[in-house]
């Protein structure tokens, strides 16, 4: 596997790092396990795993070697956070799904005890409007049984309309490598 680095931080577009590389923005919830699956993919613990969920305010930007870039976004729903920072993250997101010309696709993280909520559907709406695929990965597989991971499976395709659903833990790195070679297959390579 090609080997992740840390590119930059950035808030504003002009910010942003110039590449010709494709590009795939993680979201979801705080505490849903970006950082944790990008860790997992680069193999070494190269973004931060929330000790204090929702501390990661900027969009960080990885390298998977020279074949595309991952972008970690900021989590949301944490109800210790004001209106104007909700606002501020909305902004900052829906600038960057909405001008970001080599985004591939958008991997929407979610923990497989949630179900599908406003903050999901509001994600699906930017990358609907901008006509890129979405691809949805339930995380912390390794809390549920065979069965359960099934019924989870069956319920957010439901709430959520969308085919894509990838149960994954970062914990035992079940579907994680399986996930990656989707989205390698279907988004970058084609
Ligand atoms: N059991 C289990 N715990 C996980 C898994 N993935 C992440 N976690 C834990 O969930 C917590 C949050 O993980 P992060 O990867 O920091 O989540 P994040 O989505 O990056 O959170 P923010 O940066 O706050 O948006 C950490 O305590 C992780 O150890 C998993 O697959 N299984
Ligand atoms: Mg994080």
């Amino acid at each position: 596997m090609a080997k992740m680095t840390f590119i930059k931080s950035a808030v504003k577009t002009r910010d942003f790092p110039e590449s010709k590389m494709k590009e795939i923005a993680f979201a979801g919830r705080s505490n849903a396990g970006k950082s944790s699956l990008i860790n997992i993919w680069a193999n070494e613990k190269i973004a931060k795993v929330s000790q204090s969920p929702g501390k990661t305010r900027l969009l960080n930007f990885f390298a998977m070697g020279t074949s595309y870039i991952i972008v970690d976004m900021p989590g949301y729903g944490f109800a210790s956070r004001g209106n104007e920072e909700t606002a501020t993250w909305k902004k900052m997101i829906q600038n960057y799904l909405t001008s970001r010309e080599q985004l591939a696709g958008l991997v929407l993280l979610m923990d497989m005890a949630r179900d599908w909520s406003d903050d999901e559907e509001l994600l699906a709406q930017f990358a609907m409007k901008q006509d890129f695929p979405i691809a949805i990965g339930l995380t912390k597989s390794d809390k549920f049984s065979k069965a359960d991971i099934a019924k989870a499976i069956a319920r957010i395709k439901n709430q959520s309309r969308l085919d894509e659903v990838f149960p994954i833990s970062a914990q035992t790195r079940a579907g994680c490598a399986e996930f990656e070679e989707f989205i390698y297959r279907n988004w970058i390579k084609k």
